[in-house]
C-alpha cells in the first residue's frame, strides 16, 4: 500500500493511520486527528503500553478503506495522524503540552482519536476538551474502576486514571467494570460517577439506556480495551475475564454517538503480544468505526439542515 513499497526501496515513513498517504491528510483539512501517546511509566502487571499507539498504526493499515457497516469511506473526510510527542521526565508536563497542542484542534472542531499508552494518559485530551466543553462528562469504558487518588506513590498511576477525569469532567460514566477495591467503593455510584457492575449489566440494552441517560451531551469516551473480553482483545497491561463483547461496545459507541455530542476519544493500555496482531488490529478497527459513526452523524445532520432550509 505505500508508496515506498511500491518503489521497491525503503523508506522511513511517518506512520500515519490507515497508512493513508502524507499528502492526502492535511491538518488543516481533516475532520479526525489520531494522537499517538506512547507513554508508559506505571504499568503494575503486564510491561508494554508504551508500544501501543505504533502496533495500532502499523495494524490500521490491513483495514479496508471501506466500512462494511457504515456503508462510508470514512477516510475520504480526512485523517491526519499528528507525531508522537516525546515524553519529558515529568507527567504533569507531558499531559500539559498534550493538552495545549489538542486544544486549538479541538476548538476548530476536529475530532480526536488518541492511543496510549496507559490510561494515565487520558488526562492530556481530556483536559483540553474541558476547557472547551467545562459540561463534559466522560463514558469510561474499562474492566477496573481506576478510582484511587494515588497507587504506588504516583496521583498519576494508570491505576487512578478514572480519579483523575473527575478533575475534568463533572460525570463519570464506568461500564466494563469488573475489578474494584474496598477503597474505591464509596466512590462507585457516588454522585460524580455511575459504575455499572459488568454482572450487573449483562443485557446490552439496557446498559445502552443507562449511560444515555447518565452523560451530559458533550462526552468525551475514553477506552481501556481491558473492558472489552479478552477473546476480543487479548494483548492489555491488566487482563480480568469477561468483558463487553465487540457488537456489546459498538452498539454502546453507535448509540451514545447518536444521542450524544461525543467529541473525542482515547483507547488505551494496548500491551501487544507476540506472535499474534488480533489485538492491535481489533482497536485499530474500532478507532475506525468509531470514526465511521460519527462521520454517518455528521452526513444525516447536513442533510436535515438542508431538508429544513
Ligand atoms: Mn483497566
Amino acid at each position: 500500500m505505500s508508496e515506498s513499497a511500491l518503489s521497491g526501496e525503503f523508506v522511513l515513513e511517518k506512520p500515519n493511520f490507515l497508512g493513508l498517504p502524507e499528502r492526502s491528510v492535511s491538518l488543516e483539512g481533516a475532520r479526525f486527528v489520531v494522537v499517538p501517546l506512547p507513554y508508559e511509566r506505571t504499568t503494575s502487571y503486564m510491561k508494554g503500553t508504551r508500544l501501543g499507539p505504533q502496533a495500532i498504526l502499523t495494524a490500521s493499515r490491513q483495514i479496508e478503506l471501506y466500512d462494511e457497516e457504515t456503508g462510508l469511506e470514512t477516510w475520504k473526510a480526512g485523517i491526519h495522524t499528528l507525531s508522537p510527542i516525546p515524553v519529558p521526565r515529568d507527567p504533569a508536563a507531558y499531559f500539559r503540552t498534550i493538552s495545549e497542542t489538542l486544544e486549538p484542534l479541538i476548538r476548530a472542531g476536529k475530532f480526536i482519536v488518541a492511543f496510549g499508552g496507559e490510561h494515565s494518559v487520558t488526562e492530556g485530551p481530556l483536559s483540553a476538551v474541558s476547557r472547551v466543553h467545562p459540561k463534559v462528562s466522560v463514558l469510561h469504558v474499562d474492566a477496573h474502576a481506576d478510582l484511587r487518588r494515588e497507587y504506588e506513590g504516583s496521583v498519576y498511576s494508570h491505576a487512578c486514571a478514572a480519579r483523575r477525569m473527575m478533575e475534568y469532567a463533572g460525570k463519570i460514566v464506568q461500564v466494563g467494570v469488573r475489578s474494584v477495591s474496598e477503597d474505591e467503593r464509596e466512590l462507585c455510584n457516588s454522585k460524580r460517577v455511575t459504575t455499572l457492575l459488568m454482572h450487573e449489566s449483562r443485557d446490552a440494552a439496557k446498559l445502552t439506556r443507562r449511560v444515555l441517560e447518565e452523560l451530559t451531551e458533550t462526552v468525551y469516551v475514553s477506552i481501556d480495551l481491558d473492558g472489552l473480553d479478552p477473546s476480543v482483545i487479548p494483548g492489555v497491561g491488566t487482563p480480568q475475564p469477561g468483558g463487553l463483547g465487540w457488537y456489546d461496545l459498538l452498539d454502546l459507541l453507535r448509540a451514545v454517538i447518536r444521542e450524544k455530542n461525543v467529541v473525542a476519544c482515547d483507547l488505551v493500555e494496548l500491551c501487544p503480544l507476540d506472535g499474534q496482531v488480533i489485538s492491535e488490529f481489533a482497536a485499530a478497527k474500532l478507532a475506525y468505526r468509531v470514526m465511521g459513526y460519527v462521520h454517518a452523524k455528521g452526513g444525516r445532520r447536513n442533510r436535515g439542515a438542508k431538508a429544513r432550509s
